[in-house]
C-alpha cells in the first residue's frame, strides 16, 4: 500500500455559500375609484419618490394594471405593503398593494 495515493490529497473544489436572503417586489394595483392624486402622494409618502416619478408609475399603474414600485428584504416589503394599505384604509380607498418574491 506505500505508493498508493488513491486516498490521499482528495481536494474537491469548493465555493463560499453564502447565499443573499430573496428579495421581494412591490406591487401596486389598479381600481377605478382611488384618486390618481391619492395614488401619487402614496408614492411619495411610503417610496421616497419625486412628484414626477410617482406620477409616471401611477399612470402606468393606471394603464397597465400593475407596476413594481420597489423591491425590498422579505421585511421591508412586508412594511411598505402593510402602510399603504393602512393608510389606503384609513383614507377609504380601495386601492391594493400586495408582494411577491422576486
Ligand atoms: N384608475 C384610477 C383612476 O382612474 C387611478 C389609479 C391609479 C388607481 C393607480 C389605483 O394603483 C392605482 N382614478
Amino acid at each position: 500500500k506505500e505508493d498508493d495515493d488513491s486516498e490521499a490529497s482528495v481536494v474537491v473544489a469548493t465555493r463560499p455559500k453564502t447565499k443573499r436572503p430573496p428579495l421581494y417586489k412591490v406591487l401596486l394595483l389598479n381600481d377605478d375609484y382611488t384618486p390618481m392624486e391619492f395614488v401619487v402622494a402614496v408614492l411619495e409618502r411610503f417610496f421616497g419618490m419625486t412628484s414626477a416619478q410617482s406620477f409616471e408609475i401611477m399612470l402606468t399603474v393606471h394603464k397597465k394594471g400593475v407596476a413594481v414600485v420597489g423591491v425590498f428584504s422579505h421585511e421591508i416589503a412586508e412594511t411598505k405593503v402593510a402602510q399603504v394599505m393602512d393608510f389606503a384604509r384609513q383614507h377609504q380607498h380601495p386601492l391594493q398593494c400586495t408582494m411577491e418574491r422576486e
